[in-house]
């Protein structure tokens, strides 16, 4: 009989006779087969305590309560299994995701008398350079005079090009406003090669972003109303036909829209870089044979889209010979950036720094990225981005299409101050790479 027991059985009864256990009468009077018992035998039920067993159930149905309540909640669906209204889904993605979209949205239900409005004349500088925050609570008539002018431009460092240009320079003036504010935008045309011009601002809201009521032909001003309604940082460039040619020969800059109830938090340097390309045929030959130093523009090359150069601020070294931006240790700098193109998107980068904030896409109502390495602009598009200045040194501003920087997308911010061996040190002195275009 014992023979044809099962092997547990066996194994069980073992150190059952160790204990002295000597029938299975006795091993069932143990506290620990009871509570094994209970666990695993439905003839000893009459055994089982509920000490164990209704706290357990209690844990499973209230942790199977939670997940079921949590599905119905995200999914929409109240506590009573009944969906909610696609107004009141409505009413949670505006409170929760954009809280500003409908304050903004109210601008343009606002009719107001333009003419009671202050006047203001726009203050604007030319890159690298910002116009201070404005303080103001209140809008005004902001007039902003611009002029189109042709510039003879050593835009690398082997040629010299005819740009056209907004107030003699590519990128043309940084214009600083406010939502609420009416730009009233008058564009003389000074240009001597009698091509007509315009302004199509992606700030501006109506048909052709201003450029139909701006085109102005040679020595005629057109003059235009637009009222702000949408904060961020937008590109302004001539939209005459053919478009791409006055984009290309330098006629864009930046518009900075800022929010109605305040700027973005206070930083210690604000400086305005623009990406752009240039395409040209080979210069021309003198009439000893040598090639000319002035190079012009070449339609089938922009057509490829393959750039001879591709710049920051208009031309190979503005941001690095000429002009490097500056900063000090323990300062936080915030870039206003463009990427004019016409063709070509930017993977914009500062090497050895991060972008603490990244307004993605010069959008300025929606919380910043953090941290952000590289952030990606493409042509007609901007960024915003705050860099704290942590360790002295050269840091390099890329686009990080790398092979970029041997047609010239190179600038430099030129950072002093004391040394930090605690975050950045090696065992001897830095010694930059020789011929290495990315470390001054
Ligand atoms: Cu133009």
């Amino acid at each position: 009989m014992r023979r044809l027991l099962p092997s547990s059985v066996a194994v069980i009864r073992r150190p059952m006779a160790r204990f002295g256990m000597q029938n299975s009468a006795m091993w069932r009077q143990t506290p620990k087969f009871r509570l094994l018992s209970s666990f695993t035998s439905r003839s000893s039920a009459r055994h089982r305590k509920p000490v164990v067993a209704v706290p357990l159930a209690i844990v499973l149905l209230g942790a199977g309560a939670f997940t079921y309540l949590s599905y119905r909640r995200n999914y929409g669906l109240n506590f009573l299994g009944r969906s909610k209204t696609s107004e009141q889904l409505h009413s949670l993605i505006a409170t929760d995701l954009s809280p500003s979209v409908e304050f903004y949205q109210s601008y343009d239900n606002t009719q107001i008398d333009v003419d009671k409005l202050p006047v203001e004349v726009a203050q604007l500088t030319t890159a690298p350079h910002v116009p201070p925050v404005i303080t103001r609570k209140h809008p005004v008539l902001l007039r902003v005079p611009l002029q189109t002018i042709t510039s003879l431009t050593q835009v690398t460092n082997q040629y010299k090009y005819e740009e056209w240009t907004f107030n003699g320079t590519a990128p043309g003036p940084f214009i600083r406003a406010r939502v609420g504010d009416v730009v009233e935008l008058s564009l003389t045309n000074c240009d001597i090669t009698g091509n007509p011009h315009n302004i199509d601002s992606h700030a501006f809201t109506g048909p052709g972003g201003g450029a139909a009521l701006t085109t102005a032909e040679e020595n005629e001003t057109k003059t235009g109303r637009f009222k702000l309604l949408c904060p961020g940082l937008y590109i302004y460039h001539c939209a005459a036909a053919p478009v791409p040619v006055h984009i290309a020969n330098g006629m864009f800059g930046l518009m900075y829209v800022q929010p109605a109830d305040e700027d973005l938090p206070p930083v210690d340097r604000e400086y305005y870089v623009m990406q752009s390309e240039i395409y040209h045929e080979p210069p021309e030959l003198d009439d000893d044979g040598r090639p000319l130093n002035v190079v012009e523009f070449s339609y089938p090359r922009g057509l490829r889209e393959e750039p001879n150069a591709i710049v920051f601020n208009g031309r190979e070294s503005a941001l690095t010979r000429d002009a490097p931006l500056k900063a000090t240790v323990g300062e936080t700098i915030r870039i206003f950036f463009g990427n004019a193109g016409p063709n070509l998107t930017s993977s914009f980068h500062v090497i050895g720094s991060h972008f603490l904030n990244c307004y993605r896409d010069g959008d300025v109502v929606s919380p910043p990225a953090r941290f952000v390495g590289t952030t990606s602009v493409p042509p007609g598009g901007t960024s915003i981005v705050d860099l704290k200045m942590v360790v002295p040194g050269s840091y390099t501003i890329v686009d990080h299409a790398i092979f970029r920087l041997d047609k010239g997308a190179v600038g430099f911010i030129n950072v002093s101050g004391p040394q930090r061996p605690d975050i950045y040190v090696g065992n001897l002195p830095p010694q930059p790479c020789v011929g290495c275009k990315l470390h001054a």
